[in-house]
C-alpha cells in the first residue's frame, strides 16, 4: 500500500509544501501539495531532485579521509578525534584565529544546523568566520541594522497587497523569490497586474521575470544607487513625501533631502541608461500609487554601492508611507521567532582581516579575504579550516585562487554529502543525513516570507544504520572541543523548536504542527513599529551615519571603465540549477546547455561571434572559454555567465555533473572587486574582455 507524506522543500527559500507518495521505502512521486496554505500546490522542477539527492550513488554515506592512494572510510570515532585533536593543536600552536570556518548556503535550509552552528562559533572563538552571507544579502542586514537596529530586521514586499511592486536586481520566476520568501511567485506578480497594480523591472538583463512585468527598463551594472537617489529627489521635489505614522518615530528626513538634491533624474541618465522622463515618470507613479513598494535582491546586493543601494530601497519606502503598512514593506512575526530574544547594539567593524583590514559584520569577515588569510605568511595566518554546506571554490570570488589556497592548509574538514570542487581538499569529509532523512521547520525563511505561517516536517525516511544528522555532528564536536569527557546528552532541535514556538506569538506547540501536516497559515503581514524597532531610541534611522558617509564614493568617476575589459558581467540563475551543488541531478541538468555567455546581438556583431561559438572571457584574475548565446535580451555592453559550474577538476566526484561541467563564473570574478563599506563581494559589473576562438 503506497502512503502519502507532506513536508517542505527544503531547496530554496519559497520552502513549497510538497506531497511525496512512497511504497516500501521507494519514492513513487513527488508533487506540490495543494492543501497547503501558503504554496497552495506550486513547486519546480527541483522539487523531484529531493529523491535524485536520497538515492544519489555519489552521495557519502560514512566519513572518509583523504591518503595518498584515495579516499578511505573511517570510523565516526576515529573521525571526531582527529578532527579534535588537529583543531585543537593548531589552535594551541598557532592561535585561535588559525582555524577558520566557512558556512555555505544550504546551513540557513537545514533546521539542525541553524540550532547549532552558534555553539561551534562559540567554543572555535576564531575571528576567522565566513560565510556565503558575504556573497549574498550581507548589505540587507547592514541596512536593517543601521536604520532598524538589528541585522534581522529586514523588511519584506507585501507582494500580495501592493498596488505598484518595483523590483531591482532580482529575477523570482527563476530563483523563486528570496528575502520575500513566496511560493507560488508568478501568480502573486500575476495577481497585482489582475487587480488593476503594476509591475516594474529594472535589471541589466531582460529575464524570466520581465516577461510577467508590466514593463522592464534596461540598467547599467552597478548604477542602481543613482537611479534610486533620482527617485528620492522626485519625491521630494514633487511633495510625494507622507510618512504618516512613521513621522512620529522617525528620524532624519531632512538629511535625505539635501543628499538627494544634487541627482535629478537628469544628472543620472547617462551613468544609469534610465532616461530622465521615465526616471521622473517611476517617481511620480511610485508617489501616487494607493500602495507601492520598492525591492531589491542580489542584483543590488552584490555590488559596489550594495548597502547604499538597501539603505536607499527602505528610505523610497519610508519616504512614502509605505512600510509597516500593507501592500508596503513590513516586518514578519513568525511562530518561532529568530528575534524573541534580540538585542540592539553594535555588530560592525569590531575586528578587522588581518591582511587587508576589512571589517568584521554580525561576528564575521568578509569571504573575499579568505584565500589572502590562508596565503599570507605570518601570526594569525589561518592554517586550518572548516566547511559546513559551502563550496566556496565554485561560489566565492576567484575561487581559482582560493582552489590553490586550500592545497596550503595544515587541515581541512567538511561537513558535506559530497567530494566536490571544495570538498576534495579535505582530509576528513563527515557527511550528515539529508534531505529527506530530515525533519524540518523553517526558523529562517518564516522569518522572511510574505505570510506569517507555520509547518513542521517529519523525516520520510530513517536515516541510514550509523549515520548523523549535522546537528549531531555540531554537538560532538561542541563537546569535544569545550573539553567535555562525558559525552553530553544529544539534543534534537525539535526540543528548541517546541520551546521557541510554545513562547512565540501564536502559542503553538511541535504536537499541533504535527497535526497539521499542511502547515498553518497565521495571516498577512500586520503593522508592528514602533514595537518591533531595536534601535537605542526606538525610532527609524533615516540617516544613519556610516552610509551618509559612504556617499562619498558616488563623486566622480565612481563607475568608470578601463578600455581593456570594455563588458561588464553579471551572474545569472536558472530554474533548474541550485547555486553550485545540483548538477548531479541527470534529470536537472540535461538538455539545452546552460553554462553560457549571453551577448547582446549588436555587440556579437561587432565582434564577428556566431551563436554558439566559443568566447575567451579574461578579467583580471582569470580567463575562462565559453560557448556564447546571442541574445537581444541583455543590454549593450553587458555579458552574463551563472554561477555553480566548473566540475572538471580533478578529483571531483560527482558523475553526473562531471559530464556537464561547464565552467566556473567565480575564475573570472575578482575578490578586490567589492562594496568596500562592508566587504560584500560585488559580482556585478565584474570587468572583462573578449576574444572569439
Ligand atoms: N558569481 C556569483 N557567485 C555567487 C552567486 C552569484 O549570484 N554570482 N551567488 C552567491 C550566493 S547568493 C550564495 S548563497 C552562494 C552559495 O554558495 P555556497 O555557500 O558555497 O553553497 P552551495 O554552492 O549551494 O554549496 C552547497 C554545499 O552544501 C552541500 N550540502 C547540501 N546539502 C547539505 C546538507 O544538508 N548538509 C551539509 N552539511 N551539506 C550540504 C553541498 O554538497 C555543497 O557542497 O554562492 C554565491 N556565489
Ligand atoms: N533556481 C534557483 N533558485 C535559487 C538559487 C539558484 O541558484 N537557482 N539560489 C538561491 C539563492 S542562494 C539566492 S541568494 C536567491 C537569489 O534570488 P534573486 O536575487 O531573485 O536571483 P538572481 O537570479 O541572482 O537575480 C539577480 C538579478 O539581478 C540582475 N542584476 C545583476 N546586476 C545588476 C545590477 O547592477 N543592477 C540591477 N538592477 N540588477 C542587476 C541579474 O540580471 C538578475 O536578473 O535565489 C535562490 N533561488
Ligand atoms: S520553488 Fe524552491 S522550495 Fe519550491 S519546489 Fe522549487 S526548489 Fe523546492
Ligand atoms: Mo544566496
Amino acid at each position: 500500500m503506497s502512503k502519502v507524506h507532506y513536508r517542505n522543500c527544503n531547496l530554496c527559500e519559497a520552502i513549497c509544501g510538497i506531497e511525496i507518495k512512497h511504497e516500501n521505502g521507494e519514492i513513487l512521486s513527488i508533487a506540490g501539495d495543494k492543501n497547503d496554505p501558503f504554496s497552495r500546490g506550486h513547486i519546480c522542477p527541483k522539487a523531484v531532485a529531493l529523491k535524485d539527492i536520497y538515492l544519489d550513488a555519489n552521495r557519502l554515506k560514512f566519513p572518509v579521509r583523504r591518503t595518498k592512494n584515495g579516499w578511505r572510510q573511517i570510523s565516526w570515532e576515529a573521525a571526531f578525534d582527529e578532527v579534535t585533536a588537529k583543531i585543537k593543536e593548531i589552535q594551541t600552536c598557532h592561535g585561535r584565529n588559525a582555524v577558520a570556518i566557512y558556512q555555505g548556503n544550504p546551513s540557513v535550509h537545514n533546521l539542525g544546523t541553524m540550532l547549532n552552528n552558534r555553539e561551534l562559533l562559540k567554543c572555535l572563538k576564531t575571528q576567522n568566520s565566513f560565510s556565503a552571507t558575504s556573497v549574498d544579502q550581507l548589505p540587507h542586514h547592514f541596512a536593517g541594522w543601521a536604520m532598524f537596529g538589528h541585522p534581522l530586521l529586514i523588511p519584506i514586499p507585501d507582494i500580495d497587497r501592493t498596488d505598484f511592486f518595483l523590483i531591482l536586481g532580482a529575477n523570482p520566476l527563476a530563483s523563486n523569490g528570496s528575502l520575500m520568501t513566496a511560493p507560488d511567485v508568478a501568480n502573486r506578480l500575476e495577481a497585482i497586474k489582475q487587480r488593476g497594480g503594476k509591475v516594474v523591472l529594472i535589471d541589466p538583463r531582460k529575464t524570466e521575470t520581465a516577461r510577467v512585468a508590466s514593463e522592464h527598463h534596461f540598467v547599467k551594472p552597478s548604477s542602481d544607487v543613482y537611479f534610486l537617489l533620482a527617485i528620492m529627489n522626485r519625491l521630494f521635489a514633487e511633495n510625494l513625501i507622507n510618512l504618516g505614522k512613521l513621522k512620529d518615530f522617525t528620524d532624519d528626513i531632512e538629511i535625505l533631502r539635501e543628499i538627494s538634491k544634487e541627482f535629478s533624474p537628469e544628472t543620472v541618465e547617462d551613468i544609469t541608461g534610465i532616461s530622465a522622463s521615465e526616471i521622473r515618470r517611476l517617481g511620480s507613479e511610485f508617489g501616487t500609487a494607493k500602495s507601492a513598494v520598492c525591492y531589491g535582491r542580489m542584483g543590488v546586493s552584490i555590488q559596489k554601492f550594495g548597502s547604499l543601494c538597501h539603505w536607499l530601497i527602505n528610505s523610497i519606502n519610508i519616504l512614502t508611507g509605505n512600510f509597516d503598512r500593507a501592500g508596503g514593506a513590513m516586518f514578519t512575526a513568525p511562530a518561532f521567532d529568530v528575534l524573541a530574544a534580540a538585542k540592539g547594539g553594535n555588530v560592525f567593524n569590531r575586528w578587522q582581516s588581518r591582511v587587508r583590514r576589512l571589517p568584521e559584520f554580525i561576528g564575521e569577515l568578509p569571504v573575499v579575504a579568505l584565500s589572502e588569510e590562508i596565503l599570507t605568511e605570518g601570526e594569525g595566518q589561518i592554517k586550518a579550516l572548516i566547511t559546513s554546506c559551502g563550496n566556496p571554490v565554485l561560489s566565492t570570488p576567484n575561487g581559482n585562487q582560493l582552489d590553490k589556497a586550500l592545497e596550503n592548509l595544515e587541515f581541512m574538514v567538511s561537513i558535506d554529502i559530497y567530494i566536490n570542487e571544495t570538498t576534495r581538499h579535505a582530509d576528513i569529509i563527515l557527511p550528515p543525513a539529508t534531505g529527506l532523512e530530515n525533519s524540518h521547520y523553517d526558523v529562517i525563511f518564516n522569518a522572511f516570507a510574505v505570510r506569517n505561517t507555520a509547518k513542521y516536517s517529519e523525516p520520510l525516511f530513517v536515516k541510514t544504520d550509523g549515520a548523523k544528522y549535522d546537528w549531531e555532528i555540531f554537538q560532538e564536536l561542541v563537546h569535544r572541543l569545550s573539553g567535555e569527557t562525558e559525552h553530553l546528552k544529544s539534543e534534537p532541535p525539535e526540543v528548541k523548536l517546541d520551546l521557541g514556538l510554545q513562547f512565540g506569538k501564536y502559542k503553538l506547540s511541535l504536537a499541533e504542527l504535527s497535526e497539521n501536516p499542511h502547515g498553518i497559515d497565521l495571516g498577512a503581514l500586520q503593522e508592528c513599529l514602533p514595537n518591533r524597532l531595536l534601535t537605542e531610541n526606538k525610532r527609524i534611522n533615516l540617516a544613519p551615519e556610516v552610509l551618509v558617509k559612504d556617499l562619498h564614493r558616488l563623486k566622480t568617476g565612481a563607475l568608470t571603465v578601463s578600455e581593456d575589459f570594455p563588458f561588464a558581467l553579471i551572474g545569472r540563475r536558472h530554474l533548474r540549477d541550485n547555486n553550485s551543488w545540483l548538477h548531479n541531478s541527470e534529470r536537472l541538468v540535461k538538455g539545452k546547455n546552460r553554462c553560457t555567455l549571453l551577448i547582446n546581438a549588436l555587440d556579437a556583431e561587432r565582434l564577428n561571434l556566431q551563436n554558439k561559438q566559443m568566447v575567451k572571457v579574461s578579467s583580471r584574475v582569470g580567463t575562462i572559454e565559453i560557448p556564447c548565446e546571442i541574445t537581444e535580451n541583455i543590454g549593450r555592453g553587458v555579458v552574463s555567465i551563472p554561477h555553480g559550474y566548473g566540475h572538471g577538476r580533478a578529483g571531483v566526484k560527482l558523475d553526473t555533473a562531471k559530464k556537464y561541467a561547464g565552467v566556473s563564473l567565480n575564475d573570472l570574478t575578482d575578490e578586490r572587486v567589492l562594496d568596500e563599506l562592508t566587504g560584500n563581494a560585488a559580482f556585478s559589473n565584474v570587468r572583462v574582455r573578449l576574444e572569439a576562438r
